[in-house]
């Protein structure tokens, strides 16, 4: 809560912590005469973490239970239209969308007609809300209306997790899942964890379902060898390596440092060279789950295979949680994922920019695979690959439309005030049409070609934001 001054923190903090009630204990007035909850959440790392964490909460209640992963590619009218009547049959439905549903009005506007219970838990940047136009039995919690940043102090799992604790403490089982959507959201050093999604690791802590390790912070890699790690850590990115662990290990040869040790294996004084070697942060925490091996061992790891496994086959993803051990075919996707989008990370560094007072656009066409525009824009972001003082446009031709992902670093100055990404994106959204929204740091937008045009021309009368 960065953008708040401390009274106005506190009062915020205690107003938020009534809603939480609240909307749980609304759940609670509802859940006897459940007969099946929809859950639909985001088809991302945090997203897949929300939902694992109600379907625990809902067989704990004995409540039947579908999920649904959205994609944001559909409106919800179309999206909804194809789920919803699926479930006609069905007399005492309820749908809690999580990590996702923030367009209140909208959502409201199409539950009107039907009678269904619908909870909405999200984190990301919400429209003002017609409050009068809702239905009844419409219940939503965003802690970004009262102040809170909706990444680095409280990822949508953590929202979750804090409703499924309150709807029993018994709940407070998941939090070292609730981490795995933190971890992928945040893309922060775990100890730099604020508020909330930090409460979450001090109690997954205390219940010993994690092992909060101190080491070469390498996320990405963590399960790798050194020298694989130090080529394919996407956080933080190493410049030098760039992606080549030939490169690596030519360094730790220097260094007297065996090549192929696991990183979870070198000894204090191994980091601290390592760390001393590169102008990149390499010291930090990663989180640790004890009875898991391979990638699943490693929250920010597990949650990046989740996300992998999202849109080819969802349901190899939610498996993913009950599993102790990687599935050698999840293996391989994920490290030609992450080579991939090191070698991608590098052609970025080195890619033309077209630079005005305010912007930073890059044109991916050809350039960059397109399946690795918005990781790329969001790692060079983290990494602060670019001038910190402008805004990342990152995309190019995506069928009819030009497909950007807009980026800030958490050091650009105008989110003193909270104004960030979303907020330029409203307001592109006015002038150009299109389509898009996001967070504060990231958003993406959709635009015609001759629009973006334009847009690029005219871009910085749109600032100071
Ligand atoms: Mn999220």
């Amino acid at each position: 809560m960065d953008y708040l001054d401390k009274n106005l923190r506190e009062i915020k903090e205690h107003e938020f912590e009534v809603k939480l009630t609240q909307i749980a204990g609304n759940f609670l007035d509802l859940k006897d005469n459940l007969d099946h909850v929809l859950l639909i959440s985001h088809r991302d790392a945090d997203g897949y973490a929300c939902s694992a964490i109600l379907k625990i909460m809902l067989e704990r209640e004995g409540i039947n239970y579908s999920t649904r992963y959205y994609n944001r590619k559909n409106t919800w009218k179309q999206y909804l239209d194809s789920i919803i009547p699926q479930f006609d049959y069905i007399e005492n439905l309820a749908v809690i969308f999580s990590d996702i549903g923030s367009e209140i009005n909208e959502l409201g506007r199409y539950f009107s007609t039907k009678n269904i219970a619908v909870f909405i838990l999200d984190h990301h940047e919400m429209d003002i809300v017609e409050e009068e136009k809702l239905p009844h039995n419409f219940f939503f919690l965003n802690p970004t209306t009262y102040g809170y940043d909706g990444l680095k102090e409280i990822a949508g799992s953590a929202l979750v997790y804090l409703f499924a604790k309150s709807i029993s403490h018994n709940n407070i089982k998941t939090a070292w899942i609730a981490l795995i959507g933190i971890s992928n959201d945040t893309l922060m050093n775990v100890q730099d964890y604020r508020s909330y999604n930090h409460m979450v690791v001090e109690e997954a802590k205390a219940e010993e379902q994690i092992n909060l390790k101190q080491g070469l912070m390498v996320y990405g890699a963590t399960h790798e060898s050194v020298k694989n790690a130090l080529a394919y850590s996407l956080y933080p990115y190493i410049k030098e390596v760039g992606g080549d662990p030939n490169i690596a290990r030519e360094i730790l040869e220097q260094l007297k440092i065996p090549a192929n040790k696991k990183v979870a294996e070198l000894s204090s004084i191994e980091v601290e060279f390592i760390n001393d070697r590169f102008p990149e942060k390499l010291l930090g925490k990663y989180i640790q789950f004890p009875e898991k091996k391979g990638i699943l061992r490693y929250a920010f790891e597990h949650g990046l295979l989740i996300s992998q496994l999202a849109f080819k086959s969802p349901h190899q993803a939610e498996r993913l949680f009950q599993l102790r051990s990687t599935p050698i075919k999840s293996t391989e996707i994920y490290q030609n994922y992450i080579r991939n989008l090191t070698k991608n990370l590098t052609s970025f560094v080195t890619s033309p920019k077209e630079v005005t007072d305010q912007v930073l656009f890059v044109d991916a066409t050809r350039r960059l695979s397109p399946n690795f525009w918005s990781d790329v824009a969001s790692y060079a972001s983290v990494n602060h690959l670019y001038d910190q003082k402008k805004v990342l446009f990152l995309g190019g031709i995506d069928g009819n439309f030009v497909k950007l992902s807009i980026r800030c670093t958490d050091q650009y100055p105008p989110l003193i005030e909270g104004k960030g990404v979303d907020l330029l994106i409203q307001k592109l959204k006015k002038i150009y049409g299109g389509m898009g929204g996001g967070h504060k740091l990231a958003g993406g937008y959709k635009i015609a070609p001759n629009r973006y045009k334009k847009l690029k021309n005219e871009i910085d009368q749109y600032f100071p934001l």
